[in-house]
């Protein structure tokens, strides 16, 4: 087995980059895709699943990875719906394995998941990108959530941001505010205990995202942001079905996580690789660059090397990249500077496979 490259798609009508233009792209074989129309909490039913498998089928994609199949709050707050939301949960990955899937990508971040507070910052060679000013997340969540839904355009979703969920604003973060760091690590552990006997018996593995950023926003507890929080999660619930999804952009946005150590450390348990490159500024700010290793912080370089090294089977992925060449896309998801990513990825790859084979 070796590594697969995959290329998020956000579904017919909901991406302005088409499966022909994902084909186009050198080395890419699977398609991380979601249902994104399915609100937190919903059973993914098969008719639904068929569908997008149809419209991979032509290309000759696989469907193996999932990002995300997201986690309603009253699991992550031990609310009053949580047994239910398990059950539904668990049938959702009865029904995807049922097509193959073999990892679903999650995430355990209370109210937001990943937060930017200017989704198209000039970059200096004219291309734009995606900013965390610090400064800026500080009292009113209310304001940023309203910034990032203004960026929604054309009915296109932004996972994570569901309008519905975001109009709850208040109750959610009432539901959150006796939640402390201890008992929601309790709610995740309990989630992951419950669903790892159906992952062993369908082989399906759980990829957790880590919080990205990686500290805690707005006074909400946030886990999965460092070596010591990973070794927490894999050595509790310690099954090889209880997985990562390490995104180097995530954890590197704080300087003192090292993303490669990490992928040494835990490379068996690691399902899926989120490959992104993330430049600092002294005050904690950062901006999301190109995957070039020197035009950042994250290490890219000593990443892939790290995945190659210990024989990385598990898919990968660009992460976000810049808006470069006038193209009107996502946030961080359009398809050009991706596709330059996923180059730059197999150019590291394919030389120190061919290094490895003693033809260097
Ligand atoms: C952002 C993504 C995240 C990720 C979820 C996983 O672009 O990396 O939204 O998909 O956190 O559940």
């Amino acid at each position: 087995m070796a590594m697969k490259m995959g290329f998020r798609w956000f579904g017919e009508g909901n991406d302005s980059i088409s499966l022909a233009d994902i084909k186009q792209i050198p080395g890419v074989t699977s398609i991380v895709w979601s249902l994104h129309h399915k609100l937190p909490g919903e059973v993914w039913e098969k008719e639904e699943i068929a569908k997008v498998q149809k419209q991979l089928e032509p290309y000759g994609f696989d469907m193996d990875v999932v990002e995300s199949v997201n986690i309603h709050d009253d699991i992550k707050t031990a609310g009053p719906g949580r047994a239910r939301y398990i059950e539904n949960y668990i049938q959702t990955i009865k029904n995807l394995s049922q097509f193959g899937v073999k990892v679903i990508c999650y995430n355990f971040m209370p109210v937001f998941d990943w937060t930017r507070t200017n989704l198209f910052f000039p970059l200096e060679d004219g291309s734009t990108a995606m900013y965390y000013e610090k400064a800026m997340i500080q009292d009113d969540p209310r304001q940023m959530a309203e910034y990032i839904l203004s960026k929604q355009r054309d009915g296109m979703t932004f996972p994570g941001w569901e309008p519905e969920r975001m109009a709850r604003l208040d109750e959610l973060f009432a539901a959150y505010r006796g939640v402390s760091k201890e008992q929601l690590w309790a709610n995740l552990i309990y989630f992951l205990e419950a669903l790892m006997p159906v992952c062993r018996e369908l082989g399906v593995k759980m990829a957790i995202h880590p919080d990205d950023p990686p500290w805690d926003i707005f006074g909400l507890p946030r886990l999965i942001i460092d070596e010591a929080a990973i070794d927490k999660l894999l050595s509790t619930v310690d099954d090889p079905h209880n997985c990562l999804t390490l995104c180097s952009g995530s954890f590197s946005a704080n300087p003192k996580n090292n993303v490669a150590d990490m992928v040494r450390k835990h490379c068996k348990r690691i399902a899926f690789a989120h490959v992104r490159n993330v430049r600092h500024y002294p005050n904690g700010d950062f901006v999301e660059v190109s995957h070039r290793d020197r035009d950042g912080h994250s290490g890219i370089l000593d990443i892939v090397k790290a995945y190659h090294d210990c024989g990385f089977e598990g898919y990968m992925r660009p992460d976000h990249g810049r808006h470069i060449w006038n193209e009107k896309c996502r946030p961080g998801y359009g398809l050009y500077d991706r596709a330059l990513g996923i180059m730059y990825m197999l150019g590291i790859w394919d030389m120190l496979d061919k290094l490895k084979q003693g033809k260097g």
